[in-house]
Protein backbone atom coordinates (compact mmCIF):
# COMPACT_ATOMS: atom_id res chain seq x y z
CA UNK A 1 0.00 0.00 0.00
CA UNK A 2 1.33 3.58 -1.04
CA UNK A 3 -0.56 4.84 2.02
CA UNK A 4 -1.66 8.68 2.69
CA UNK A 5 -0.95 11.44 0.31
CA UNK A 6 1.81 13.76 1.62
CA UNK A 7 0.14 17.33 2.29
CA UNK A 8 4.12 18.16 1.44
CA UNK A 9 4.21 21.20 -1.37
CA UNK A 10 7.08 20.60 -3.96
CA UNK A 11 8.34 23.39 -5.66
CA UNK A 12 6.30 22.30 -8.82
CA UNK A 13 3.16 21.74 -7.83
CA UNK A 14 0.48 23.00 -5.59
CA UNK A 15 -2.09 20.83 -3.86
CA UNK A 16 -5.37 21.16 -5.34
CA UNK A 17 -9.04 19.59 -5.48
CA UNK A 18 -6.96 17.02 -8.25
CA UNK A 19 -4.47 15.85 -5.29
CA UNK A 20 -6.81 13.65 -3.53
CA UNK A 21 -5.10 13.25 -0.38
CA UNK A 22 -7.47 10.64 1.58
CA UNK A 23 -7.14 8.12 -1.49
CA UNK A 24 -5.61 4.55 -0.80
CA UNK A 25 -3.45 2.40 -3.49
CA UNK A 26 -2.94 -0.98 -3.55
CA UNK A 27 -0.11 -2.23 -6.07
CA UNK A 28 -0.24 -5.64 -7.35
CA UNK A 29 1.50 -6.07 -10.53
CA UNK A 30 4.18 -4.33 -12.50
CA UNK A 31 3.26 -3.41 -15.77
CA UNK A 32 6.61 -2.32 -17.08
CA UNK A 33 9.60 -0.16 -16.51
CA UNK A 34 11.02 2.81 -18.07
CA UNK A 35 13.99 5.32 -17.70
CA UNK A 36 12.04 7.34 -14.83
CA UNK A 37 11.24 4.18 -12.97
CA UNK A 38 8.23 1.58 -12.90
CA UNK A 39 4.57 1.20 -13.75
CA UNK A 40 2.27 -0.72 -11.14
CA UNK A 41 -0.71 -2.16 -12.25
CA UNK A 42 -3.35 -2.19 -8.38
CA UNK A 43 -6.50 -0.71 -7.28
CA UNK A 44 -7.44 3.11 -5.82
CA UNK A 45 -9.95 3.87 -3.70
CA UNK A 46 -10.69 7.00 -5.75
CA UNK A 47 -13.05 9.75 -5.31
CA UNK A 48 -13.69 8.12 -1.46
CA UNK A 49 -16.65 5.67 -3.03
CA UNK A 50 -14.98 3.56 -5.24
CA UNK A 51 -12.08 1.03 -5.71
CA UNK A 52 -10.92 1.06 -9.56
CA UNK A 53 -8.40 -0.17 -11.86
CA UNK A 54 -5.23 2.35 -11.92
CA UNK A 55 -1.61 2.26 -13.65
CA UNK A 56 0.64 4.12 -11.25
CA UNK A 57 3.93 5.69 -12.65
CA UNK A 58 6.68 5.86 -9.84
CA UNK A 59 9.77 7.21 -10.19
CA UNK A 60 12.35 4.96 -8.48
CA UNK A 61 13.84 5.48 -5.29
CA UNK A 62 17.20 7.11 -5.53
CA UNK A 63 15.87 9.15 -8.52
CA UNK A 64 18.41 12.69 -8.98
CA UNK A 65 17.13 15.98 -7.61
CA UNK A 66 16.85 16.69 -11.80
CA UNK A 67 14.83 13.20 -12.43
CA UNK A 68 12.47 14.14 -9.51
CA UNK A 69 11.72 18.15 -10.94
CA UNK A 70 11.11 16.12 -14.26
CA UNK A 71 8.97 13.57 -13.42
CA UNK A 72 7.04 16.25 -11.51
CA UNK A 73 6.61 18.93 -14.41
CA UNK A 74 5.24 15.87 -16.53
CA UNK A 75 2.48 15.56 -13.69
CA UNK A 76 2.58 19.18 -13.73
CA UNK A 77 1.61 19.38 -17.28
CA UNK A 78 -0.80 16.07 -17.50
CA UNK A 79 -3.31 17.51 -15.15
CA UNK A 80 -3.84 20.72 -17.42
CA UNK A 81 -5.11 18.33 -19.79
CA UNK A 82 -8.76 17.31 -19.91
CA UNK A 83 -9.33 15.58 -22.72
CA UNK A 84 -11.24 12.02 -24.01
CA UNK A 85 -8.25 11.26 -26.15
CA UNK A 86 -5.46 12.33 -23.52
CA UNK A 87 -4.52 10.20 -19.92
CA UNK A 88 -6.75 11.39 -17.12
CA UNK A 89 -3.87 12.13 -13.85
CA UNK A 90 -6.06 10.97 -10.96
CA UNK A 91 -3.95 11.39 -8.13
CA UNK A 92 -0.61 12.41 -7.33
CA UNK A 93 1.77 10.66 -4.61
CA UNK A 94 4.93 12.71 -3.42
CA UNK A 95 5.64 12.09 -0.30
CA UNK A 96 9.69 11.33 -0.08
CA UNK A 97 10.50 8.79 -1.51
CA UNK A 98 8.08 7.53 -2.90
CA UNK A 99 6.56 9.90 -5.78
CA UNK A 100 4.15 8.61 -8.22
CA UNK A 101 0.99 9.69 -10.88
CA UNK A 102 -1.82 7.77 -10.93
CA UNK A 103 -3.94 7.33 -13.54
CA UNK A 104 -6.89 4.72 -14.94
CA UNK A 105 -5.49 1.67 -16.10
CA UNK A 106 -5.58 0.88 -19.80
CA UNK A 107 -6.76 -2.41 -20.04
CA UNK A 108 -5.12 -2.58 -23.57
CA UNK A 109 -1.95 -1.20 -22.92
CA UNK A 110 0.05 0.64 -25.88
CA UNK A 111 -0.08 -2.67 -27.23
CA UNK A 112 -3.71 -3.55 -29.14
CA UNK A 113 -2.58 -5.23 -31.62
CA UNK A 114 -2.66 -8.41 -29.92
CA UNK A 115 -5.92 -8.42 -28.60
CA UNK A 116 -8.00 -7.87 -31.85
CA UNK A 117 -8.48 -8.57 -35.46
CA UNK A 118 -9.19 -4.89 -35.48
CA UNK A 119 -11.44 -3.41 -38.53
CA UNK A 120 -10.37 -0.53 -40.48
CA UNK A 121 -12.87 1.60 -39.28
CA UNK A 122 -11.33 0.86 -35.95
CA UNK A 123 -8.10 1.54 -37.30
CA UNK A 124 -9.00 4.81 -38.34
CA UNK A 125 -10.73 5.44 -35.64
CA UNK A 126 -7.38 5.25 -33.15
CA UNK A 127 -5.82 7.46 -35.71
CA UNK A 128 -8.83 10.13 -35.40
CA UNK A 129 -8.36 9.71 -31.48
CA UNK A 130 -4.54 10.25 -31.37
CA UNK A 131 -5.25 13.17 -33.84
CA UNK A 132 -7.96 14.42 -31.99
CA UNK A 133 -5.75 14.28 -28.63
CA UNK A 134 -2.44 16.29 -30.19
CA UNK A 135 -5.19 18.98 -31.50
CA UNK A 136 -5.78 19.52 -28.42
CA UNK A 137 -2.29 19.81 -27.04
CA UNK A 138 -1.38 21.88 -29.91
CA UNK A 139 -4.37 24.09 -29.26
CA UNK A 140 -3.43 24.65 -25.18
CA UNK A 141 0.11 25.41 -26.94
CA UNK A 142 2.26 22.22 -25.81
CA UNK A 143 4.68 19.93 -28.41
CA UNK A 144 3.89 16.24 -27.35
CA UNK A 145 7.82 15.72 -29.36
CA UNK A 146 7.19 11.59 -28.85
CA UNK A 147 4.61 11.13 -30.10
CA UNK A 148 4.46 7.11 -31.28
CA UNK A 149 2.56 4.09 -30.89
CA UNK A 150 4.17 3.42 -27.74
CA UNK A 151 3.03 6.51 -26.16
CA UNK A 152 -0.51 6.05 -26.69
CA UNK A 153 -2.79 3.46 -24.36
CA UNK A 154 -5.75 1.67 -25.47
CA UNK A 155 -9.00 1.81 -23.25
CA UNK A 156 -11.12 -1.11 -22.88
CA UNK A 157 -13.62 0.75 -25.12
CA UNK A 158 -11.17 0.73 -27.68
CA UNK A 159 -11.00 4.75 -27.33
CA UNK A 160 -6.62 5.42 -27.43
CA UNK A 161 -5.40 8.15 -25.44
CA UNK A 162 -1.81 9.89 -25.45
CA UNK A 163 -0.65 7.95 -22.22
CA UNK A 164 2.79 10.03 -21.62
CA UNK A 165 4.01 13.35 -21.49
CA UNK A 166 7.59 12.86 -20.67
CA UNK A 167 8.64 15.61 -23.37
CA UNK A 168 6.05 17.67 -23.69
CA UNK A 169 7.06 21.22 -23.31
CA UNK A 170 4.79 24.74 -24.19
CA UNK A 171 5.38 26.84 -26.74
CA UNK A 172 3.50 29.38 -25.47
CA UNK A 173 5.91 32.22 -26.66
CA UNK A 174 7.45 31.27 -30.08
CA UNK A 175 5.51 28.77 -31.31
CA UNK A 176 8.66 26.32 -31.05
CA UNK A 177 10.95 24.64 -28.45
CA UNK A 178 14.68 24.63 -29.19
CA UNK A 179 16.17 21.44 -28.01
CA UNK A 180 19.28 22.18 -25.86
CA UNK A 181 19.90 18.94 -23.57
CA UNK A 182 21.20 15.63 -24.28
CA UNK A 183 19.43 12.93 -23.79
CA UNK A 184 17.45 9.76 -25.15
CA UNK A 185 15.42 10.78 -28.36
CA UNK A 186 13.14 9.13 -30.22
CA UNK A 187 15.43 9.17 -33.40
CA UNK A 188 13.05 6.98 -35.70
CA UNK A 189 10.29 9.19 -34.92
CA UNK A 190 11.91 12.54 -35.65
CA UNK A 191 11.48 15.16 -38.49
CA UNK A 192 14.33 16.38 -40.42
CA UNK A 193 14.53 19.69 -38.76
CA UNK A 194 14.39 18.28 -34.83
CA UNK A 195 17.14 15.96 -35.87
CA UNK A 196 19.62 18.34 -37.42
CA UNK A 197 18.35 21.84 -35.51
CA UNK A 198 16.46 20.27 -32.30
CA UNK A 199 13.87 22.10 -33.36
CA UNK A 200 10.25 21.02 -32.23
CA UNK A 201 6.82 22.67 -33.56
CA UNK A 202 3.71 21.41 -34.11
CA UNK A 203 4.90 20.52 -37.40
CA UNK A 204 7.35 18.29 -36.01
CA UNK A 205 4.68 16.01 -34.01
CA UNK A 206 2.88 15.85 -37.35
CA UNK A 207 5.75 14.15 -38.67
CA UNK A 208 6.21 11.88 -35.44
CA UNK A 209 1.53 11.20 -36.22
CA UNK A 210 3.04 10.26 -39.83
CA UNK A 211 5.49 7.86 -38.32
CA UNK A 212 2.55 6.42 -35.78
CA UNK A 213 0.36 6.05 -39.16
CA UNK A 214 3.09 3.63 -40.26
CA UNK A 215 3.18 1.61 -36.73
CA UNK A 216 -1.11 1.87 -37.08
CA UNK A 217 -0.96 0.65 -40.86
CA UNK A 218 1.75 -1.97 -40.12
CA UNK A 219 0.63 -3.55 -37.06
CA UNK A 220 3.27 -2.17 -35.00
CA UNK A 221 6.25 -2.71 -37.30
CA UNK A 222 9.37 -0.88 -36.26
CA UNK A 223 10.08 1.98 -38.61
CA UNK A 224 13.46 1.77 -40.49
CA UNK A 225 13.92 -1.93 -39.60
CA UNK A 226 17.62 -2.89 -40.08
CA UNK A 227 18.66 0.45 -39.42
CA UNK A 228 21.04 1.48 -37.03
CA UNK A 229 19.51 4.95 -35.20
CA UNK A 230 23.09 6.68 -36.63
CA UNK A 231 21.95 4.99 -39.96
CA UNK A 232 18.49 6.55 -39.80
CA UNK A 233 19.77 10.06 -39.42
CA UNK A 234 21.54 9.66 -42.57
CA UNK A 235 19.10 8.14 -44.03
CA UNK A 236 16.06 10.66 -43.46
CA UNK A 237 19.17 13.77 -43.93
CA UNK A 238 19.65 12.06 -47.45
CA UNK A 239 15.74 12.34 -48.44
CA UNK A 240 14.81 8.87 -47.97
CA UNK A 241 11.79 8.12 -46.59
CA UNK A 242 10.31 5.22 -44.70
CA UNK A 243 9.37 2.04 -46.87
CA UNK A 244 5.33 1.46 -46.82
CA UNK A 245 4.60 -1.99 -47.46
CA UNK A 246 4.07 -3.29 -51.59
CA UNK A 247 0.34 -3.64 -50.81
CA UNK A 248 -0.25 -0.20 -49.26
CA UNK A 249 -3.20 1.42 -51.26
CA UNK A 250 -1.97 4.63 -52.70
CA UNK A 251 -4.42 7.22 -50.84
CA UNK A 252 -2.85 5.96 -47.60
CA UNK A 253 0.88 5.90 -48.86
CA UNK A 254 -0.10 9.83 -49.73
CA UNK A 255 -1.62 10.55 -46.48
CA UNK A 256 1.40 9.35 -44.51
CA UNK A 257 3.78 11.20 -47.15
CA UNK A 258 1.92 14.10 -47.01
CA UNK A 259 3.10 13.96 -42.84
CA UNK A 260 6.26 12.89 -43.67
CA UNK A 261 7.16 15.87 -45.98
CA UNK A 262 10.93 17.31 -45.86
CA UNK A 263 9.93 20.74 -45.73
CA UNK A 264 7.37 21.27 -42.00
CA UNK A 265 5.15 23.56 -44.05
CA UNK A 266 4.32 21.24 -46.31
CA UNK A 267 2.27 18.69 -44.08
CA UNK A 268 -0.74 18.65 -43.37
CA UNK A 269 -2.28 20.24 -41.01
CA UNK A 270 -3.96 18.41 -37.63
CA UNK A 271 -7.69 20.37 -38.81
CA UNK A 272 -7.48 18.53 -42.06
CA UNK A 273 -6.24 15.09 -40.84
CA UNK A 274 -8.87 15.12 -38.64
CA UNK A 275 -11.79 16.39 -41.30
CA UNK A 276 -10.51 14.04 -43.97
CA UNK A 277 -10.46 10.86 -41.35
CA UNK A 278 -13.75 11.75 -40.47
CA UNK A 279 -15.03 12.06 -43.78
CA UNK A 280 -13.78 8.58 -44.50
CA UNK A 281 -14.08 6.17 -41.23
CA UNK A 282 -13.08 3.11 -43.31
CA UNK A 283 -9.84 5.04 -44.66
CA UNK A 284 -7.10 2.83 -42.78
CA UNK A 285 -6.50 -0.55 -43.76
O1 LIG B 1 2.70 -1.36 -23.53
P1 LIG B 1 2.27 -1.48 -22.14
O2 LIG B 1 1.41 -2.59 -21.71
O3 LIG B 1 1.56 -0.09 -21.70
O4 LIG B 1 3.54 -1.33 -21.21
C1 LIG B 1 3.77 0.00 -20.86
C2 LIG B 1 4.25 0.09 -19.43
O5 LIG B 1 3.16 0.50 -18.64
C3 LIG B 1 5.40 1.08 -19.23
O6 LIG B 1 5.01 2.36 -19.65
C4 LIG B 1 1.99 0.48 -19.42
N1 LIG B 1 1.12 1.57 -18.97
C5 LIG B 1 1.45 2.85 -18.69
N2 LIG B 1 0.37 3.54 -18.28
C6 LIG B 1 -0.67 2.65 -18.28
C7 LIG B 1 -2.06 2.77 -17.98
N3 LIG B 1 -2.60 3.93 -17.56
N4 LIG B 1 -2.81 1.67 -18.11
C8 LIG B 1 -2.27 0.50 -18.53
N5 LIG B 1 -0.97 0.32 -18.83
C9 LIG B 1 -0.19 1.41 -18.72
C10 LIG B 1 2.40 0.67 -20.84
Amino acid sequence: ELGLLSPDMSPCLSLDEWEMARDKVVLNRKLGEGAFGTVFGGEAFLDGRLWVAVAVKALKIGARVDEKIDFLSEADIMKRFKHPNIIVTRCLYQKEPVYAVITIYMVFGSDCKEAFDISSERLTQMALDVASGLKYMHDLKYVHRDLACRNCLVHSNLTVKIGDFGMTRPIIESDYYRFTKKGMLPVRWMSPESLWDGLFTSKSDIWSYGVLLYEIVTFGSFPYQGLTNNQVIEYVKNQNRLILPGNCPEDIYRFIYNCLASESKDRLDLIDIIRFLKANPSFLE
